[in-house]
């Protein structure tokens, strides 16, 4: 196996076995029956969720067990406690993406939530007929059906930055699909699919010297690479507690305090409004503005636990480590010689993620083979149709990787792929 680009095997002082041990559910075996011990679980689809720490899970625990009512409301100790909590975890996420203030950090449901937010508030008060929204070709549902919605409401155009065959974007084409027009640019910072990281900067120069504003989807960077929303200047960023060791059922958006302050409320309800009459409301000072009812109390106090574990490990580290696997990855399924066909570019210009084709093999087929021999990994089209119409396929299977995943691993999804392989050829 030609393993030249993978020389270097380890991260110095990174030791995913060692981390391994926090994770409970990567014990796991599959398919154990009689005096079949099974085969452990290799856990492959990090990009649709991450698994927990017990670091994590204990900290559910704890507030269920000691800290729980409701947050912003009972004027009573335990209210008080869980406030406490699910304050320092706004303050846990703000330090973490270094925004401002406190206020520019709004607790949602997650990323898909966070850009609704942003479509519907932001949008319906600042886009007209005739204006525009640019995305790109490589955006996830996510990041595509809220604009479209925003186009039905107000008659908006959306626009696509285009990308290459190998899955980059187009920068060239950017200042002729940017113009005076274009109200917002949204983009994700990396992709689900083709792992790409997208040059943030200089998009975000670009669309504010056209006047435009930047939302980027950062569902899949926040948790792998080091986050700073005052240097990158963007006006808002969501992402997802549940693809970073938290909980499901929290996500964040971050807003530039200006602009959440112009906006009129997403969502109405209890929380979000300083003064209820009966013919009207005054809305809550923010971040109580954006955040109508209970909110996520315990998911969101996870979070902040899962912040305080990937800082314990470090970003640095978990982007090397990521990059050796995607490198090794690439070498294994090469060496297959299956007609592999990799979506998305070199493994030194993304992220963990490596979605490929094979040859005259459905992506659903590979995903299942692989599941027999304990291998999680995803297959379909990802939630990004266009970008698949784009690469002329409509589905692929996707290997994704997080700290926590070994080079053995890797090992194990390339030899499992060849044995699956051979039993197709057979078929
Ligand atoms: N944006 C990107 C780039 C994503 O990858 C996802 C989820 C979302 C938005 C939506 O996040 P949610 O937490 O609101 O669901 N991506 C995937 C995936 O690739 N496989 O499963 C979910």
């Amino acid at each position: 196996m030609a393993l030249a680009s993978s020389s270097l095997t380890t991260v110095s002082g990174f030791d995913p076995e060692s981390i391994r041990g926090d994770f409970p559910i990567l014990q796991t075996r599959l398919h154990a029956s009689g005096d079949n011990p099974g085969v452990p679980l290799v856990y492959l689809d990090n990009a649709a969720t991450t698994q927990r720490p017990r670091q994590v899970i204990q900290s559910l625990v704890d507030v269920y067990e000691k800290h729980y009512a409701n947050v912003h409301r009972g004027i009573h100790w335990l209210s008080d406690q869980s406030t406490d909590l699910y304050e320092e975890a706004r303050e846990k996420v703000r330090t973490f993406i270094n925004a401002r203030e406190r206020e520019e950090v709004i607790f949602t449901h997650g990323t898909t939530e966070s850009i609704n937010c942003v479509a519907r508030s932001w949008g319906d008060a600042n886009v007209r007929a005739g204006d525009e929204v640019l995305l790109s070709e490589m955006e996830h549902h996510a990041n595509l059906v809220p604009w479209y919605q925003l186009a039905e409401r107000t008659g908006c155009k959306v626009r696509h930055l285009p990308i290459t065959d190998d899955g980059r974007l187009v920068m060239d084409a950017l200042p002729q699909v940017l113009s005076e027009r274009t109200r917002l640019v949204g983009i994700t910072a990396v992709s689900n699919v083709l792992g790409t990281i997208n040059p943030l900067p200089e998009i975000i120069r670009q669309a504010h010297a056209a006047g435009a504003k930047v939302l980027v989807d950062a569902a899949q960077s926040v948790p792998h690479m080091a986050t700073d929303v005052q240097s990158l200047d963007c006006d808002f960023l969501a992402f997802s507690g549940h693809k970073m060791l938290g909980p499901s059922g929290v996500g964040i958006l971050y807003g530039k305090r200006a602009l959440l302050e112009e906006m009129p409320p997403f969502l109405g309800g209890g929380s979000m409004i300083r003064r209820v009459r009966l013919d009207g409301f005054e809305p809550a000072d923010l971040p109580a503005k954006f955040e109508a009812g209970t909110p996520p109390i315990v998911p969101a106090i996870g979070l902040g636990a899962a912040i305080d574990y990937i800082n314990q490990i470090g970003l640095d580290a978990i982007h090397a480590h990521e990059l050796l696997l995607t490198r090794r990855a690439h070498d294994v399924l090469e060496a297959l010689d299956a007609g592999v066909r990799f979506l998305g570019p070199k493994p030194e210009e993304k992220a963990g993620i490596v979605s490929f084709t094979l040859k005259n093999v459905h992506a659903h087929d590979v995903a299942q083979l692989l599941d027999r021999a304990g291998v999680a990994v995803r297959a379909g089209h990802h939630c990004t149709m266009p970008l698949h119409k784009r690469l002329s396929c409509t589905s692929s299977s996707r290997a994704s990787f997080y700290f926590y995943n070994t080079l053995g691993e890797v090992e194990t999804f390339g030899r499992a792929l060849g044995d699956a392989l051979r039993i197709f050829k057979r078929k």
